[in-house]
């Protein structure tokens, strides 16, 4: 499929709120992949499909998620975690899409992971500080990110697990795996 085709199956599959998020996510990834010298159709192409099904019910995710290699990882955590690995799973049959990067990036949205290509570091930290995003310190992360988007994600993760803390809400242990990661690059710099 081609970005406009994309554009318009994941537009009918989401309420114009989560749509709009997803252009200014797919905006701000562009112009991040332009900045750093990243593929813009890859970036671009993840971006617009990340939340593709945030607006599933979880027995359908299950069900996507259930035919995977390894769904127990993921069904084991918080269905709200369940939407990236879900769109990863159906991203061939749904858009054409075979790019591993694009694939990964859209898996790990959410928890982020140790190491992430720069496709997946530009989807996961647009994602988080896209215009409409308020969440506390996000203004650290955006000035942060203006020099090294690995810098902007270490202090994004930090305030996810924060913020997670602050509601009694458990930790997955890939967040934790992300933000040790990212604190030891940024570190050795
Ligand atoms: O889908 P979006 O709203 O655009 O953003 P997202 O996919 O990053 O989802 C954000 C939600 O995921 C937010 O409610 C916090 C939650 N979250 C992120 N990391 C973790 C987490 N929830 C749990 N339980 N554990 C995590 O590690
Ligand atoms: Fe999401
Ligand atoms: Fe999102």
């Amino acid at each position: 499929m081609d970005i406009q085709q994309i554009k318009e199956k994941v537009q009918q599959n989401l309420s114009e709120k989560r749509y709009m998020h997803t252009l200014r996510v797919s905006e701000l990834a562009k112009q991040l992949a332009e900045k750093f010298g990243v593929e813009i159709a890859q970036v671009e192409k993840a971006a617009l499909i990340h939340d593709y099904l945030k607006e599933t019910p979880d027995e359908q995710l299950y069900q996507y998620i259930a035919s995977a290699n390894d769904p127990a990882q993921v069904l084991n955590a918080h269905p709200i975690l369940w939407h990236g690995p879900a769109v990863a799973e159906i991203a061939t049959d749904a858009f054409g899409i075979t790019d591993q990067s694009i694939i990964e990036a859209v898996r790990y949205h959410t928890t982020g992971r140790p190491h992430m290509n720069a496709v997946e570091e530009i989807v996961f930290i647009a994602d988080y500080m896209e215009p409409a995003r308020s969440f506390p310190g996000i203004e650290d992360v955006r000035n942060a990110a203006e020099e090294s988007i690995e810098q902007g994600i270490a202090i994004a993760l930090g305030n996810t697990i924060t913020h997670l803390v602050s509601q009694r809400a458990k930790i997955h242990p890939l967040t934790f795996k992300a933000y040790n990661a990212y604190i030891d690059q940024i570190q050795e710099k």
